[in-house]
């Protein structure tokens, strides 16, 4: 029994459904998000690149006050398109050091180790493929220099509150004294701004959740009927939370998994699964969580509108 499936089974076999967004990562949604991170209304990646292009300089030099060597280990890296520019730099003020990212998608590893063996051919890159606490795990295993951290892309607003706090906990546990963490984190703003990313005209975070439907139907045998479901977005400003729903906009029941592993899934009109989970944080909750998971912040790098933050904490 695969963990996809059981993960899967437990999500919507729940009183209110759902499924973990970490598995909208295969090839088609790895495609799929890169698009998104191009479109007009999804900001973050706009916001979050130019931080890295104007300030990869400054933060390296404060890297290089701290450490000589390190292990640079970068949890989700997906194409790393906002990470090179730091790796560039940290290269450039004569940090020793190996690349260590971390990928949900075995695809986006592939694609990364042939990436720089092209573009940095002189970067010592070891990918690894799996959950971010697993594989820091497992890199600790292999080597245990300084670290610094990168956890870009406002990755963490996948969790809510108090599994940020357990999380950012958890990694704190895996580092020494004066190791540093940078953590991109989505601001709040107007919610008109917000939720245009999560609901964007031409449909690719529809395909985007949706997907994870076709996915299921592909991996674990199941029949769900993808027109039979609706994007429903939504974003709270109080909690930050931006959270996708796929709406069944008919009764319907789905038979999920092979043989012996079968169940049932029932559908009323109109109930909904909910998909993922994209917070929002202001400047004085993001530095509660620093402080109460372990870490000081040292020091915050804004894109020019303030939209977006990549938060530099030292534990
Ligand atoms: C990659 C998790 C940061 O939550 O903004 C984009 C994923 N979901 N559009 C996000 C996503 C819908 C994205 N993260």
């Amino acid at each position: 029994m695969s963990e996809f499936y059981r993960d899967v089974k437990a999500g919507l076999l729940a009183p209110l459904k759902s499924l973990p967004s970490k598995y909208f990562y295969d090839k088609i949604g790895d495609h799929l998000f890169q698009r998104l991170m191009h479109s007009d209304e999804y900001y973050l990646s706009r916001c979050e690149l130019s931080i890295l292009k104007t300030q990869s300089g400054d933060m390296s030099k404060i890297v290089a006050g701290h450490f000589r060597e390190l292990d640079l280990v970068e949890l989700g890296a997906g194409d790393a398109s906002k990470s090179v520019y730091l790796i560039r730099s940290l290269q450039e003020v004569g940090l020793d050091f190996n690349y260590y990212p971390i990928d949900i998608s075995q695809n986006v590893i592939n694609h990364l180790h042939k990436k720089f063996a092209e573009t940095i051919p002189s970067l010592k890159i070891h990918g690894l493929n799996g959950d971010y606490l697993k594989m820091l795990g497992e890199q600790r295993s292999i080597s245990r220099k300084p670290l610094l951290i990168l956890f870009l892309g406002s990755n963490v607003g996948n969790m809510n509150r108090p599994q940020a706090l357990d999380f950012c906990r958890q990694v704190n546990q895996f580092m020494q004294k004066g190791d540093l963490f940078l953590i991109g984190v989505d601001l709040k703003k107007n919610p008109h701004t917000i939720l245009g990313a999560y609901n964007d005209q031409e449909g690719l975070t529809k395909a985007f959740n949706l997907n994870l439907l076709t996915r299921i139907n592909m991996e674990l045998g199941a029949n769900f009927n993808i027109d039979k479901y609706m994007h429903f977005p939504l974003y709270d400003p109080v909690s930050g939370e931006c959270r996708s729903y796929l709406v069944s906009t008919i009764d319907q029941i789905v038979s999920v998994g092979k043989k012996s592993e079968q169940f049932q899934v029932h559908f009323k009109a109109y109930e909904p699964i909910h998909m993922e989970v994209s917070k929002k944080y202001d400047i004085s909750e993001l530095n509660a969580l620093a402080k109460d998971s372990g870490f000081k912040s040292t020091k915050h790098f804004f894109d020019n509108k303030k939209y977006f933050v990549d938060s530099l904490w030292q534990k």
